[in-house]
């Protein structure tokens, strides 16, 4: 798990073709590892500082985001949600620790995986089942579809299908807070991949210059599709990165619920108090491939078994366990609670309507062309 040594690298830097002279191979030239730059981190310690209602409505969260999309796998594999299906399985953290540290009034941005996001920013999980299946009842009306979540209502602004899409929407919402004299965190959620993207770049360097309210929350799990980090960057440090723009920042264990919330408490703290943007880089793993559709053939199986062991469930309950928190029949109850809201929304998707053709063409921007009619 550890990334490769220096002599490894090495011996893999001068491995030659038959009858090839080896030439002395230039520092600037080394081939980068492709092993993760972040190890698994070590396993949490210390007691759960929160009172009994957040520390277990932490793990219900977790629960409730880790069986909904276990859900949505099934349902794929049976043709019911069709299209692209991004799962957040071994990320819940994040999403969990973050939205508990934000107000009502405050915004949210995310990405395609953000299946999470939504449900803990409020949006019903029926309405985000119904989405899924494309139902009209769905919280975008069917339109959207997994990577489109959208509810205005929970300030929830999407779901966006374009890698770093996102960033400057949420510097916009940020500005329009501004300009609305709202005193509201705009936190904005997106992979590491994002950071590749101009509009990262852009979008940080306006939210610094004009002092906007933006939480950039990255989500690091290390691959943007099949690519590693250190195969597209050449600094993986990604707070060095936010920090060039002069943004305060901060690297958080994203496995580990606690951290996470402590950090995103302070961090919307910041953002909220002093006007002022924060980058957080959330250093978490996905254990599902990137969608559906990806075979899953660019890491060792050993390392997605290594980052397993501190799967964010699974470590928080067990610790929550120790400190007499938290038994295992309220463990099970808390998890039955999840499974049966899943199976409620799954119910409601499944009576949910179609939306009839003859509706196919409303709300477009453009009116229909009509048929025969020149271009
Ligand atoms: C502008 C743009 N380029 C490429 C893609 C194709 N694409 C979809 S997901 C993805 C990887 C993004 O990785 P990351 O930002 O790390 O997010 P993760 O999927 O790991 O959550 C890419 C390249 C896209 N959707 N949009
Ligand atoms: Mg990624």
């Amino acid at each position: 798990m550890k990334p490769a040594s220096a002599t490894k690298r090495k011996a893999r830097g001068a491995a030659q073709a038959p009858g090839v002279k080896s030439k002395p191979a230039r520092a600037a030239r080394t081939p980068k590892a492709a092993a993760p730059v972040f190890d698994v981190p070590a396993p949490p310690s210390g007691p759960v500082p929160f009172e009994r209602k957040l520390a277990l409505g932490l793990l219900h969260d977790m629960l409730r985001v880790r069986r909904m999309e276990e859900q949505c796998a099934q349902l794929y594999g049976e043709g019911k949600i069709r299209g692209f299906l991004h799962l957040y399985i071994g990320e819940e953290a994040v999403a969990t620790g973050t939205m508990r540290a934000l107000l009502p009034e405050d915004r949210v941005v995310a990405t395609y995986r953000e299946h999470g996001h939504a449900l803990l920013r409020g949006v019903k999980m029926d309405a985000i089942m119904a989405e899924m299946f494309g139902k009209r009842e769905g919280c975008s009306r069917g339109r959207g579809g997994s990577m489109h979540l959208f509810d205005a209502a929970s300030n929830f602004f999407g779901g966006n299908a374009i890698v770093g899409g996102g960033l400057p929407l949420a510097v916009g919402l940020a500005l329009a807070a501004r300009l609305q004299g709202r005193k509201c965190v705009t936190a904005c959620f997106f992979g590491e991949g994002a950071i590749a993207e101009g509009a990262f770049h852009e979008s940080i360097n306006l939210a610094a210059l004009w002092q906007l309210p933006v939480l950039f929350c990255c989500e690091n799990n290390l691959y943007a599709m099949g690519t590693a980090l250190a195969r597209s960057e050449s600094q993986t440090d990604l707070c060095a990165k936010a920090a060039a723009y002069r943004v305060a920042t901060e690297r958080v264990d994203g496995m580990d619920v606690v951290a996470v919330h402590q950090a995103s408490a302070r961090a919307a703290g910041f953002v909220r108090d002093r006007g002022l943007p924060m980058f957080v880089e959330f250093q978490t793993y996905r254990y599902r491939a990137h969608s559906m559709f990806d075979p899953d053939l660019y890491r060792d199986k050993a390392e997605i078994e290594a980052w397993k062991t501190r799967g964010p469930i699974h470590s928080y309950t067990a610790r929550l366990k120790e400190q007499g928190l938290l038994s295992e029949a309220q463990f099970l109850k808390l998890d039955a609670k999840a499974a049966s809201e899943v199976a409620h929304a799954v119910a409601f998707a499944e009576a949910g309507s179609w939306e009839p053709l003859a509706d196919l063409t409303s709300d477009l921007c453009t009116p229909p062309a009509r048929s025969g009619a020149k271009s």
